[in-house]
């Protein structure tokens, strides 16, 4: 059995996608970041960064902070999701990298100045949205070519990014002038396993729709 500590947020909704497409069954612990519950000693014994998401393993006798780590470990456990071959291996590998390094970080900063602090910083607010437009700019680029960001298959560098893209109202991002970032999205969202992923710990919206 896999436990799950997990909050509503792209980083936490990557990892609860990737068990329901999986089928693996897992115990969902929910970590409330508004109230502080990542800072419970507990938790902070399975995910010293305080940060969600982090999972154990009963049966490896592993736990494992970060989305990322998190990911590639289920898909190697499970043997899907993450190509063998050299080319859809390290191609989900690079964009999982470009999820996990940039756009996470960066749309994540869009959301504290755009979002929720308007008006407090408008450099930051413009620096963040550009940024912003820069990061759809280059994944727009790289799904005309592809029907996924690895190639042909769905894997988990779509999982680690489709979450972040969900919340692009927040981003002040309109995915009409992203057409192959906006099919890709929709496509995606369309997916049961993304479906209950996405209200993983509860349900506190619909998926927003473009
Ligand atoms: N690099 C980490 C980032 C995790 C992260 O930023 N989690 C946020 C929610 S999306 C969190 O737990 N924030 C609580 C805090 O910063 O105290 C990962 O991908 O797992």
């Amino acid at each position: 059995m896999i436990d799950l500590w997990t909050w509503t947020t792209p980083n936490g909704r990557k990892v609860s996608i990737l068990l329901e497409e999986l089928g693996l069954p897992y115990r969902v612990h929910p970590v409330d970041i508004t109230q502080g519950e990542q800072w419970a000693p507990a938790f902070l014994e399975i995910s010293p960064n305080n940060k969600i998401p982090a999972i154990r393993d009963d049966e490896a006798d592993m736990a494992l902070m970060e989305s990322g780590a998190i990911m590639i470990y289920l898909a190697e456990k499970t043997g899907r999701f993450l190509p063998t071959d050299p080319e859809g291996r390290y191609r989900t590998l690079e964009w999982l990298m470009w999820q996990m390094g940039g756009a996470g970080p960066m749309l994540g900063q869009a959301h504290h100045f755009l979002q929720f602090n308007p008006g407090k910083a408008p450099y930051a607010e413009e620096r963040f949205h550009q940024e912003a437009q820069r990061l759809y700019d280059v994944l727009n680029t790289r799904l005309a070519g592809h029907d996924y960001v690895a190639g042909d298959d769905y894997t988990i560098a779509d999982m680690a990014i489709w979450p972040w893209v969900s919340r692009y109202a927040w981003q002040r991002i309109d995915l009409d002038r992203y057409p192959h970032v906006k099919r890709w999205y929709v496509a995606i969202a369309e997916r049961p396993a993304v479906q209950r992923g996405y209200h993983c710990p509860n349900k506190v919206n619909e998926i927003p729709l473009p």
